[in-house]
């Protein structure tokens, strides 16, 4: 039997318009792997915080924000303070003096890990 040309176009039409559909939700998700990180914010994901390293001025509070499909995570600094294990949601610290502030995700280890300097 042959294929109806004016049917197969129509469907290939469809095809497209649904790939370009699922391009544009994914860049509209807000926390996918590609969108921006706010300047204010450390996107958690598997595994890595990005970015990974972070120069602010004193008195700002960063965000760290937990990317959708996140395993479990935490961030952890040398000298207190730490979030929950969490796998959503977001944890904030207010940095106050001036220095470099080391962390990890202290179930991921040295591979899973940033600094903050403030200055
Ligand atoms: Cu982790």
């Amino acid at each position: 039997m042959r294929e109806n040309p004016v049917a197969a176009r129509l469907v290939r039409s469809i095809a497209r318009l649904g790939v370009a559909l699922l391009v544009l939700v994914a860049a509209c998700s807000g926390d996918g792997p590609s969108s921006p990180v706010p300047d204010n914010e450390v996107r958690v994901s598997n595994n890595a915080f990005s970015p990974a390293t972070r120069t602010i001025a004193v008195g700002t509070t960063l965000t760290w924000r937990w990317a959708s499909g996140s395993s479990t995570h935490n961030v952890t600094f040398a000298g207190g303070p730490a979030s929950p294990d969490q796998s959503s949601g977001t944890f904030a610290r207010l940095f106050s003096t001036a220095g470099t502030f080391t962390y990890q995700c202290s179930i991921h280890g040295a591979s899973m890990s940033g600094s903050v300097t403030v200055q």
